[in-house]
């Protein structure tokens, strides 16, 4: 019988004692969670680019705001799919594991998963931008225009999350890579790979020699790179890769 790269990806996983996982927000698509780029993608007439930056924020910190609410009462209606319950099940049958996510979402530690790194922060977050405080922030009922959230020393709050050309966080940024270099193998799924630093993995552990696997609903410019392609829903194919 022929073998597919579903039996090989899931022949590199099961061999594997460690192993590495990026997502972006592809695996959060079918929980009804609307990606960045591509049709979905787009929000009233504004592109990410529009709104997740300093400039925007400082520019229009209202519009920015209400993207963000926008977004919170989504996430807070979405429930984790069948592809972060599989990645669940992936780390409690390797040996070491680690999940580097872009998401901002937190459904991968809704579905269960432990050792999980949020590159890009959470969008239930926020950051004072006065006294530097981290608290928990949820959407208020109604929008009201002229009420910005505020910290209790006075302070704007700005959404906990990394914006185009803000620093990652270099403690994450560095855990991943030291792990990434030592593993096994590493899946890449959801993601258009376009954003820096994270689009620099699949190279990275390409040139380490460590087995890559993609998972996208549709070929990127990551494809070409890994040593298995696999085209599809996430929430169908990550499953099958644990299964025979
Ligand atoms: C499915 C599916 C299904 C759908 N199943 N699949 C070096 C070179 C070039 C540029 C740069 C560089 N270094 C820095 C930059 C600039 C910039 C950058 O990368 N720009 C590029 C756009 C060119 N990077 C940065 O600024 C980063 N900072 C940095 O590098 O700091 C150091 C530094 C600073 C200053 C100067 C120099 C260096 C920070 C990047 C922060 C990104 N922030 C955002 C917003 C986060 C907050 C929020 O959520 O609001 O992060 S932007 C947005 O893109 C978000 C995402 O995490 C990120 C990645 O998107 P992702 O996850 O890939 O989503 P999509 O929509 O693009 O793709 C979805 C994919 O899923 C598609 O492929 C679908 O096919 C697939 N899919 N359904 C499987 N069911
Ligand atoms: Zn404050």
């Amino acid at each position: 019988m022929e073998t597919t790269n579903i039996d090989r990806a899931r022949d590199l996983i099961i061999r594997a004692r460690s192993v590495f996982v990026l997502t972006g927000a592809g695996i959060s698509a079918e929980s009804g969670i609307p990606t960045f780029r591509g049709t979905d993608g787009l929000w009233k007439n504004y592109s990410t680019t529009d709104l997740a930056t300093p400039e925007a924020f400082k520019n229009n910190p209202t519009l920015v705001w209400e993207w963000y609410h926008w977004r919170q009462r989504i996430i807070s209606q979405a429930q984790p799919n069948p592809a972060h319950q599989a990645i669940v099940q992936l780390e409690k049958h390797a040996e070491r594991f680690l999940l580097l996510t872009q998401n901002v979402d937190g459904l991968h530690v809704r579905a269960g998963s432990k050792n999980v790194l949020e590159l890009h922060g959470n969008i239930f977050r926020a950051r004072c931008l006065l006294c530097g405080a981290t608290l928990r922030h949820l959407p208020p009922d109604t929008e009201q225009e002229s009420d910005l959230p505020r910290c209790t020393c006075g302070g704007l709050l700005r959404p906990d999350v990394v914006w185009f050309g803000e620093t990652i966080p270099q403690d994450i940024w560095h855990t991943a890579l030291t792990f990434l270099t030592k593993t096994e193998v590493a899946i890449i799924c959801g993601t258009s790979g376009v954003v820096w630093p994270a689009a620099s993995i699949p190279e990275i552990a390409r040139h380490e020699g460590i087995a890559t696997i993609e998972v996208n609903l549709e070929p990127t410019g990551i494809s070409t790179m890994v040593d298995v392609s696999i085209q599809g829903k996430a929430g169908k194919l990550l499953p099958q890769l644990l299964h025979n």
